[in-house]
């Protein structure tokens, strides 16, 4: 998962591009990076950490012109190295940069036709550089010196032949504009918004909502599934769909625990989800434990907040918060070493024993990924007092490794996978354990927008919508993902800085 970003503006837009990436820094912590077009060049900064560490004032200060891309990476395909911080550059044709959030999923056979067919050279393991590499590869078969919108949704017609898997994209055309691109099945978000100013209307697409809102844009419309937009450096706006049957699809996991509550994906308020989600699961706790015996409901902060405040209140129980979390360390699922991520549960939550002495306690989490922090909480919860834990989970469990994009553990460190929900219950140590039901889940995003009728769901059910994911796949991503592998990637890229000529 990754948040992206592109504006085109009648003025400077380097502390816009910042600001929304910071709006969006939830989908990333690991890596940011900015392009702008001056009219005249290209300016870029990009680098490992917090887009604050990256962009000091004097590099925003040399992100000149009144149109750019940016990008915030959580690292999913390729490593975390800062040499594939994104955006990624080509110089031909008309020099293109861009910025994918997404994963694809036929990245080896695209690698090998850039190569044999198209004569191209990768220069990471990124497959965001193939995505670039392709687009570049499309444009080119256009030969146009004048390069006209029809041209560029001919390009995207091409890219979405040659690309599988899920890609969410924003990429700039020196001296033309910027482009944005969705998956046919729109499997990650990407929103476009507007803003009147006294110079003229600005543009804006990006992951999330959220980023337009406090900018002060006005949403337009979600890019389409297969659907391409296109904003001249002029300011006008141009739309097509790019393939013939598009599906709407988009990844539920979003709502889960991804997004933002205040954003609004696909016509569909986070927030209004979560609350639902809440509501279901207090169905459910009523018809599985008609006896339970809790003294107050609490969430495992932050995401889980809305779902137990409105699951406390259809059970007509207490709502407390006695767990309180440090904001100032990283997510806990980014850390590679499985004792690494152990010990950062302990620096990440404290107890208000307060709330836990001598009493049953009902902990609601997002979800269970791994099962270390769920295991880790209740065992604070126990020390700090609490007589019975039971633990909900507001998702489904998660089975089946994501491969669009989400940077979920290989299958065999999924907790729930091969696992019963009582075995489960015991592996962490709760005195009784609930999952949503995914038609529970599935209905709480579907009353957001009735006009989807399938998620992309695959972490639960185990159902790819791509339709091109098999078990050699899923080997191959298993080989890449596992602990091992990570801690082997994280030795690699211990320099954090990136040099800015790492073009590709
Ligand atoms: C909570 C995010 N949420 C907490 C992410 C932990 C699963 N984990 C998924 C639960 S917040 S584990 O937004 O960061 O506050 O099951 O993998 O241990």
């Amino acid at each position: 998962m990754c948040g992206i970003v592109g504006i085109v503006s009648q003025q400077a837009v380097g502390q816009a591009l910042y600001d929304a990436m910071t709006l969006l820094q939830h989908r990333g912590q690991d890596a940011a990076g900015i392009v702008t077009w001056d009219g005249q060049q290209v300016h870029r900064r990009k680098g490992n950490g917090l887009v604050r560490d990256v962009m000091r004032a004097n590099d925003l200060a040399g992100l000149l012109g009144n149109m750019g891309i940016g990008h915030v990476r959580y690292p999913t395909a390729g490593t975390a190295s800062g040499a594939e911080a994104q955006p990624f550059y080509v110089n031909s044709p008309y020099g293109i940069a861009l910025a994918h959030n997404g994963n694809l999923t036929n990245v080896g056979e695209l690698r090998e036709q850039l190569w044999k067919d198209d004569l191209r050279h990768l220069n990471t393991s990124s497959d965001s550089e193939v995505i670039l590499n392709i687009l570049a590869n499309e444009l080119n078969h256009v030969h146009e010196i004048h390069l006209q919108p029809e041209h560029i949704f001919q390009a995207v017609k091409g890219l979405h032949k040659r690309c599988r898997g899920a890609y969410a994209v924003t990429a700039l055309i020196n001296d033309y504009g910027i482009v944005a691109f969705r998956d046919p099945f729109g499997i990650r978000p990407l929103v476009i918004g507007q803003r009147q100013t006294s110079k003229g209307m600005d543009y804006m697409v990006a992951s999330e909502s959220v980023a337009l809102d406090v900018l002060g844009f006005d949403i337009l419309d979600d890019v389409q599934p297969g659907e391409a937009v296109y904003i001249s450096k002029e300011g006008n706006i141009h739309r097509q769909q790019c393939v013939d049957a598009p599906n709407y699809h988009p990844c539920i996991f979003e709502h889960v625990y991804l997004a933002r509550p205040d954003s609004v994906i696909d016509k569909i308020l986070v927030y209004k989800v979560r609350l639902k989600l809440g509501e279901y699961l207090a169905e459910k706790v009523k018809r599985e434990w008609p006896d339970l015996d809790v003294d107050v409901v609490m969430p495992v902060p932050d995401t889980s907040r809305v779902a137990a405040h409105s699951m406390a209140r259809k059970l007509g129980l207490k709502y407390r918060e006695g767990l309180v979390k440090n904001h100032y360390v990283g997510r806990t699922f980014i850390m590679p070493e499985q004792a690494l991520r152990r010990k950062s549960v302990w620096r990440k939550l404290n107890t208000i024993p307060l709330e836990f002495r001598d009493k049953n306690v009902l902990l609601v989490d997002d979800s269970i990924v791994r099962g270390t922090t769920s295991k880790e909480i209740i065992q604070m919860v126990r020390q700090a007092g609490a007589k019975k834990v039971y633990f909900v989970s507001a998702a489904p469990p998660v089975k089946h490794p994501n491969v669009y994009g989400i940077d979920m553990p290989a299958a065999e460190e999924l907790i729930s996978h091969g696992r019963s929900d009582d075995e489960v219950c015991q592996a962490i140590g709760a005195d009784g354990l609930l999952f949503q039901d995914l038609s529970d889940l599935v209905a709480a995003a579907q009353e957001g927008n009735r006009t989807i009728t399938r998620f992309e769901d695959s972490v639960f059910s185990g159902d790819y919508v791509t339709g091109d994911i098999d078990e050699a796949y899923l080997k191959h991503l298993s080989d890449l993902r596992n602990d091992i592998a990570k801690m082997n990637q994280a030795k690699k890229t211990e320099s954090t800085m990136v040099d800015l000529d790492d073009q590709t």
